[in-house]
């Protein structure tokens, strides 16, 4: 099916959900697929475009993941079909490292344009979020010529083996799977809602002590690199309070460290602006990016300073598909939808109307004995709520479950995040229609009023 024929754009419900056939297949996956590899909602999809995604039952669900924050452009976009067809008529493998192609330079050129920053850049292409972040610690390392690198509480950047240790969360990541790479530090964030002393103290607080703990205990002058998502994904949209990030990378630059910021999640109009960093104006050495870039084709980059991404010696960086055609013509027409679609004004719009709800939900449980919104966060159309027990801040992860279970059962595709796994996150395509939007937050507030 291509995206010639869109589907309606509605919720239709025909059977339970999941319904018979999806029960089928999963059965089958249960004896064929290994175990660690988890389902959220063991709906299995036939087709999928705009806001709804159509199962093997003939049911239409409303979909407020977009694939944890890939199909930004919406699923198999008309232009990312057009570009990524073509190119899978002409050729479909080289290696870029053997005999390469032009698509692989202009996905290049077009994110040292759109990146923080207008100085000169390069970028280099990878298959994964998790191998971009990998690339970027060996560029920093072969820059800097130090080894040591600094994560964030609460930060989420992959699972391989060095991903898996800039990880903070134990379960369900890393689990059973060490030992992890050495050279690897952790430091607090600025989560408002979580800060001890008040989120009014948070910023300056954080990023204090998140320094004092590099000079005292690692020493600046031996850290590569220090990573950071600008919102954290997997963490819980934790949005880092307003001056946090500028005083890391101030920090950074005085101490000559190299900036990441992982934007892998964030990346690509999700929040309403090209990258997150370019809320408070900040620009990092450099950038790793995946997801949203190409429209759901597997594609990877790090982008960053010419003089640091040009410090690893040539060879040193690839891998047989990095990069590969067809991904790169998928990045371009996604790149082209966000352009021709204002899929930046898209977000911006998704944010305001779901903010707008979400606050009067959380008013209107403000006093409930039975579920508590703690916080409601995001910008654009990265938005999340955290749940709490009522009367305090203790994490709610059993409501957050329930409520989730609640609107997979109605046909909405929710989320959930959060090192306490208490927290809903809602990461619609940015093509969603509006009536869609507003109809899977009655079906939230349904979930809501239901726990
Ligand atoms: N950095 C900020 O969000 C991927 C993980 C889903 P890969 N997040 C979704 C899961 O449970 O595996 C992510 C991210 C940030 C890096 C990554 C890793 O990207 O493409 O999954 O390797």
């Amino acid at each position: 099916m291509s995206a010639a024929t869109p589907l309606p754009q509605e919720r239709r419900l025909v059977t339970a959900i999941p319904g018979p056939k999806s029960l089928e297949l999963q059965a089958r996956k249960l004896g064929a697929v290994a175990a660690g590899v988890g389902t959220t909602l063991p709906v299995y999809v036939s087709r999928a475009n705009g806001g709804v995604l159509e199962d093997v039952d003939g049911n239409s669900l409303i979909d407020f993941g977009s694939g944890i924050a890939v199909t930004n452009v919406g699923n198999s976009a008309e232009a990312v079909v057009a570009r990524a067809s073509e190119q899978l008529a002409a050729f479909t493998h080289t290696c870029f490292m053997v005999t390469p192609y032009e698509g692989y330079v202009a996905v290049a050129e077009q994110l040292n344009e759109l990146t923080p920053g207008d100085h000169e850049k390069r970028t280099a292409l990878f298959n994964s979020g998790a191998e971009a972040v990998e690339n970027a610690v060996k560029i920093a390392r072969a820059y800097t010529k130090r080894t040591a690198v600094v994560v964030f509480d609460h930060g989420y950047h992959g699972r391989t083996n060095l991903t898996m240790g800039l990880t903070a969360k134990n379960m369900p990541y890393k689990q059973g799977f060490g030992p992890f790479a050495p050279e690897i530090y952790r430091v607090p964030v600025a989560y408002p809602y979580r800060w001890l002393t008040g989120a009014e103290n948070c910023a300056a607080e954080a990023a204090a002590q998140a320094i004092d703990i590099i000079n005292k205990q690692i020493g600046a002058e031996n850290v590569a690199a220090i990573i950071i998502e600008p919102i954290q994904g997997e963490g819980g949209f934790i949005e880092p309070a307003k001056g946090f990030l500028p005083a890391i990378v101030e920090y950074a630059k005085a101490n000559g460290i190299v900036f990441v910021a992982d934007e892998i999640q964030t990346g690509f109009c999700r929040t309403g602006q090209w990258f997150a960093c370019d809320d408070e104006g900040v620009v990092p050495d450099l950038i790793t990016t995946a997801k949203g870039i190409a429209g759901g084709l597997p594609l990877a980059a790090v982008t960053g300073r010419a003089e640091i991404m040009d410090a690893a010696h040539a060879g040193g960086l690839g891998g047989t598909y990095g990069g590969n055609p067809v991904a790169c013509a998928a990045a371009l027409g996604a790149i082209e939808t966000m352009k021709e679609q204002d899929l930046n004004g898209k977000a911006q719009r998704i944010g305001e109307v779901m903010l707008g709800r979400l606050r009067a939900l959380q008013e209107k449980y403000a006093h409930s004995d039975r579920v508590s919104i703690g916080e409601v966060r995001g910008r654009g159309a990265m938005i999340a709520v955290e749940l709490v027990k009522p009367g305090g801040k203790e994490p709610d992860a059993e409501a957050t479950a329930a409520i989730a279970k609640a609107c997979h059962a109605e046909g909405l595709v929710v989320l959930t995040a959060g090192t306490y796994g208490n927290v809903l996150r809602f990461l619609p395509p940015l093509v969603m229609p509006e009536h869609l939007l507003n109809e899977g937050l009655d079906i939230l507030e349904g979930a809501f009023a239901a726990v």
